[in-house]
């Protein structure tokens, strides 16, 4: 125990003083504590949201002692640290987790109902944190999930933004975004240290000195902000450990404050301080296609810079050498890949080393994981915007770049093709960084989220560089944390693979493939089948109170949930929809020959992304349509709740029979939505794409629908010329159900509403609907003819589930230690 900084001698403040007792009374009376004292209400006074705050905080307590501890022992010990770098963490509502990870969920619930209030009724009051977009944002939440569980030092860096993605609502079939103001209430989680906050510079210009003879440049910054930290509480999982995620807010500094105070320009002066305070208060709600605009750089340069900061404080005696030794920075995806040049900033300009030595400390501490594979979607910034707002930055960047192609130089030659195709700085359509580039020229390692991504990486996207540094190229593949979607969302599924195989699967995955021989149980399969039902149930009462719509009874729940992009082909899942609906109205298909299904959408558009919103658009006039037309017999059903997110995925997908992974080959990085659903028993229709790939494999190929060009046939198809209209004239039923939404079926008669849909499918279909939709249509078979057995859809079902443990994150954060960080939990 350290001695206290106060020289106190009493016992109690010697350390953490212990958390509330273990027991139903303990939580009773700190639930009553929290509500008298830190809510100022009795209970009989108390409203609902008094009591999930006090609730919360009662759970927050008894994490509380260990979380100090935690923050003490990681301090004091040698242990690597690993510090992961990302814009975004979709960590969904916390309560349910924090309860699991504590052990606490029984005495809760019973102290809770000893105080007459229904447990279920405060959980509905959590506002989710969507401090992300999509897979990227999700994954982040399950690799420091997965951390904390093994028990290794980590510390999340992100950015706490006010407003998260946005709320999407309908209005006439189309999307409308709303803010979300999650903080309107207040968040019991989250811990704010301003004591801790860091300085972040911008703008300004930069010169040279004479420093004892040395020559140096230096930075002088036009403006700052000042970054407090917010603390979360990120508990592993029945391990008494309890790690931290540090989201960054910005606030106007002092000497903003001042100038109000002094300044006879009032509202300029309160101009600026709401510029500076804009740069956290909202998450970019685009995903794939960044826009380039100078608020998000801003973002990205505050939460690194600051992160860098915080990190750099901790040092022993201040020593940078030792900088490798005790973390490792991981990039998530480019955006924060401006820390790059930001620690050779700190090392040489303002601890003064050498730039050979600070290169070679840099390049130890930082890796860097790619998302992606579209080209679009790398991340690019203007010369001009970066050397307005960084200028020392760009300088750095540019010495970097130079000894890079030194180096290129003296492998190749002066070939000069080569050296413009890995420069870090592209010359066309405008001088601009390549933040991938960068990336890959500083880190230790880069890495893919799938095999075949990681393949196509080096392949395709950074071929000149994998030749160059071939070592430096890996994959690891994606993982979801098991403790949020199989126990938590999935109560059910959880205790009958308890039942069956005892405990500790939850922390050792690969342990579910003790449930094979249970597929050969009629007894174990009925016990299944049951969990399903009872899942689409629950389901059922959630969208009836959310939405006002239900599942039917006996039908088939397919599921297509993921952000709304044109390559993730919401479009061919559309296609099927009408091309059912067609053969019913025209009397081509008796309906009661027509599997009962319910087609389940979620999905958000990026708000400019407007092929993507008429998508949308035209998902719900189909569903509208569809769901109204009495000749379909109630057989079909398209179901589009509003709003995805981590909350409502947690209901939906264990409630799913089939799950929709039909990307076009060669573009889904690897997707981890397709893990969950393969985990909580939904068979997959997909293509050879991401890690479909992986799944297909582990489960085998009678267990698996799979379809569609796989991505040397895309390739191919390209070389030979691509017509989609050709695929329109050749096949009658994708030509019925094209012709159906053009006649304006949909969009009560005017044909002009879905045209544009129309004509890019026809003229253009850069991922090519049309050429897999006969493929498609023909898996969607053989699943209706496989889903009319019911047992051996269901062994089928218990089988994905037992030989899919290897996608749990626990896994994924192995590799990444092993392979990657070099570090160890600590034990
Ligand atoms: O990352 C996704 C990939 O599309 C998906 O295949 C993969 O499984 C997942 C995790 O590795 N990528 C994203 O979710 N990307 C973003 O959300 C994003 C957000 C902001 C951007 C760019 C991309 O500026």
């Amino acid at each position: 125990t350290p001695a206290p900084a106060t020289g106190a001698t009493h016992p109690l403040a010697l350390a953490p003083v212990a958390g509330p007792a273990s027991s139903v009374d303990g939580f009773v009376r700190q639930f009553l504590r929290n509500l008298n004292y830190e809510r100022g209400v009795t209970l009989s006074a108390s409203n609902v949201a008094d009591r999930y705050f006090a609730f919360a905080m009662t759970v927050r307590d008894y994490l509380m002692a260990r979380w100090l501890e935690d923050l003490r022992r990681q301090l004091a010990s040698k242990a690597k640290v690993v510090c992961y770098l990302s814009a975004e963490y979709l960590l969904g509502r916390q309560l349910d987790n924090n309860l699991l990870a504590s052990g606490l969920t029984d005495i809760a619930t019973e102290a809770m109902a000893a105080c007459g209030i229904d447990i279920y009724e405060l959980r509905e009051q959590e506002v989710e944190p969507g401090l992300g977009n999509g897979g990227l944002g999700r994954l982040a939440a399950c690799f420091i999930d997965s951390l904390a569980t093994m028990g290794v030092a980590n510390v999340g860096y992100g950015i706490r933004y006010e407003y998260g993605i946005f709320r999407q609502t309908f209005e006439d079939g189309q999307q409308v975004e709303q803010p979300d103001s999650w903080l309107t209430m207040g968040s019991p989680w989250e811990f704010p240290h301003p004591e801790f906050a860091q300085d972040v510079r911008f703008g300004g210009h930069t010169e040279t000195y004479d420093d004892d003879g040395v020559t140096r440049s230096r930075w002088i910054p036009a403006w700052g902000v000042k970054a407090v930290p917010y603390n979360y509480m990120v508990p592993g999982y029945l391990n008494g450990r309890v790690n931290t995620l540090r989201l960054w807010r910005a606030k106007a500094t002092n000497a903003f404050d001042l100038r109000i105070f002094n300044s006879g320009d009032f509202e300029e002066a309160v101009r600026s301080q709401t510029y500076a305070e804009n740069i956290s208060q909202v998450l970019y709600p685009e995903d794939s296609t960044p826009q380039g605009k100078e608020l998000r750089l801003q973002q990205q340069y505050f939460f690194v810079a600051a992160s860098i900061a915080d990190v750099v404080r901790l040092l022993p005696n201040g020593d940078p050498s030792t900088l490798p030794d005790r973390v490792i920075f991981q990039l998530n995806d480019t955006h924060p890949v401006i820390a790059v040049p930001e620690l050779m900033r700190v090392l040489v300009d303002d601890m003064h080393l050498e730039w050979d030595a600070a290169w070679e400390i840099t390049q130890k501490c930082f890796a860097y994981t790619c998302h992606t594979l579209l080209p679009e979607a790398l991340e690019v910034w203007s010369v001009e915007l970066l050397g307005r707002l960084l200028p020392r930055h760009l300088e750095i960047i540019y010495r970097i770049n130079e000894e890079f192609l030194d180096r290129v130089r003296e492998r190749y030659g002066d070939d000069l093709m080569r050296l413009r195709d890995m420069s870090i700085i592209a010359e066309f359509p405008e001088r601009s960084v390549r933040m991938a580039y960068l990336a890959t020229i500083a880190g230790a390692k880069v890495n893919g989220v799938a095999e075949l991504h990681s393949q196509l990486l080096r392949d395709k996207v950074l071929p000149q560089f994998s030749e160059f540094f071939p070592d430096k190229f890996i994959n690891v593949t994606n993982g979801i944390t098991p403790r949020r979607f199989i126990k938590l969302a999935n109560p059910g599924l959880s205790d009958l693979i308890t039942e069956a195989i005892g405990t500790g699967w939850l922390t050792d995955l690969e342990r579910l493939r003790e449930l094979e021989s249970y597929a050969e149980n009629p007894d174990f399969r009925t016990a299944f089948a049951e969990v399903k039902a009872a899942n689409k149930r629950h389901l059922n009462d959630v969208l009836r109170a959310r939405d006002g719509f239900e599942i039917a009874d006996g039908h088939m729940v397919d599921v297509m949930v993921k952000r709304l992009h044109e390559y993730k082909r919401q479009m061919l899942k559309l296609l099927h929809i009408v091309t059912l609906y067609e053969g019913i109205t025209s009397g081509r298909v008796a309906a009661a020959d027509v599997t009962p299904r319910t087609f389940v959408f979620g999905a958000k558009a990026a708000p400019g992304y407007v092929m993507a919103k008429r998508i949308i658009h035209l998902i719900n006039a189909v569903g509208k349509v569809v769901n109204a037309d009495p000749r379909v017999e109630g057989r079909l059903g398209v179901l589009f709740p509003p709003n995805y997110n981590v909350t409502l995925a947690e209901r939906l997908i264990p409630a799913a029979d089939l799950s929709e992974q039909i990307s076009l080959a060669g573009k889904e990085a690897s997707g981890t939505g397709n893990m969950k659903f393969a985990l909580n028993g939904a068979l997959t229709i997909g293509t050879d794409d991401g890690a479909n790939v992986e799944i297909r494999e582990l489960v085998g190929d009678d267990h698996f629908f799979l379809f569609g060009q796989s991505e040397p046939e895309v390739e191919a198809l390209w070389a030979r010329g691509y017509r989609p209209a050709d695929f329109y004239q050749a096949d009658d039923s994708l030509r019925r159900a094209i012709d159906l939404i053009a006649s304006g079926a949909f969009s009560g008669g005017d044909a002009s509403v879905f045209e544009p849909i129309v004509s890019n499918l026809l003229y253009d279909d850069r991922f090519m609907v049309l050429a897999d939709y006969s493929s498609y249509l023909q898996a969607q078979e053989r699943v209706d003819a496989a889903y009319a057995d019911t047992e051996s859809w269901t062994r089928s079902a218990i089988l994905n589930v037992a030989r899919t443990g290897y996608f749990s994150s626990d896994r994924s954060m192995r590799d990444y230690l092993d392979r990657i960080w070099r570090a160890e939990p600590v034990r």
